[in-house]
């Protein structure tokens, strides 16, 4: 069975028309603060969610996204890209999940872990490893609470993207968070559980009023299990 498909609940059309507050710096320029990289439709929301959405901008170096990505690229290159059926949850990509990573990249996922999960907190053992082609995106959906737990936490390696989130059964409520390569997002409780989740195309990727081109894109998520 598909990896993904078996996380996911459900899927909605997008939320209300994209709006937003604060501006983006110019590329090249040191890591966004968390600030900078999470609007919302109202600082109600923001604020409310504070806790609950987090992105960590920069949260592993180049050589960390290089180490990773040596590990993933010889099998992620073996499948091929799938685009699938116009209602399936995602679109353009091919997924992997793996148990055992070298040291480096162990390194990284304990402390991804230590800084995501309550100590103690029983962990999915696979990590699973989603590849978006340019062309992919990744429909509004809420994990199954089957097979999750309460807290998503996942590595965004070489694109930027946005992930929108919108409040089940209230589509003005929404926040986007921009996901800049190598950055770390985590998503717990009601975050998780009574907001959908997307990764934008291409085409609708805009922050803020500003464009972020998406790339090919590989995310490694960590999961919990369920209580
Ligand atoms: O690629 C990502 O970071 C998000 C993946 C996702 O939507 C999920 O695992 O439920």
């Amino acid at each position: 069975m598909k990896l993904l498909l078996a996380v996911l609940r459900q899927t909605h059309r997008p939320g209300a028309p994209f709006r937003c507050c604060s501006t983006l710096r110019s590329s090249g320029s040191p890591s966004p603060s968390q600030d900078e990289v999470i609007v919302g439709s109202s600082p109600e929301l923001v604020g409310a969610l504070g806790s609950q959405v987090e992105v960590r901008p920069g949260f592993i170096t180049e050589e960390e996204e290089a180490a990773l990505l040596q590990e993933l690229e010889p099998g992620l290159k073996k499948k091929r890209y799938e685009f699938d059926h116009w209602d399936d949850a995602i679109h353009g990509y091919r997924e992997t999940e793996r148990v055992r990573w070298g040291p480096v990249c162990e390194g990284i996922l304990n402390r991804v872990r230590s800084l995501a999960f309550p100590q103690g907190s029983p962990l999915l053992g696979p990590v699973h490893v989603l590849d978006l082609d340019k062309a992919g995106y990744i429909k509004p959906h809420i994990d199954s609470v089957k097979f999750c737990g309460s807290t998503i936490a996942g590595l965004s390696l070489l694109s930027d993207s946005i992930m929108r989130l919108v409040k089940d059964n209230s589509p003005d409520e929404w926040l986007d968070l921009l996901l800049t390569r190598r950055s770390l997002y985590i998503l717990r409780d009601q975050a998780r559980y009574n907001f959908s989740h997307e990764i934008l195309k291409d085409e609708e990727s805009v922050f803020n009023g500003q464009r972020v081109p998406r790339q090919r894109r590989i995310s490694v998520i960590c999961r919990n299990l369920p209580d």
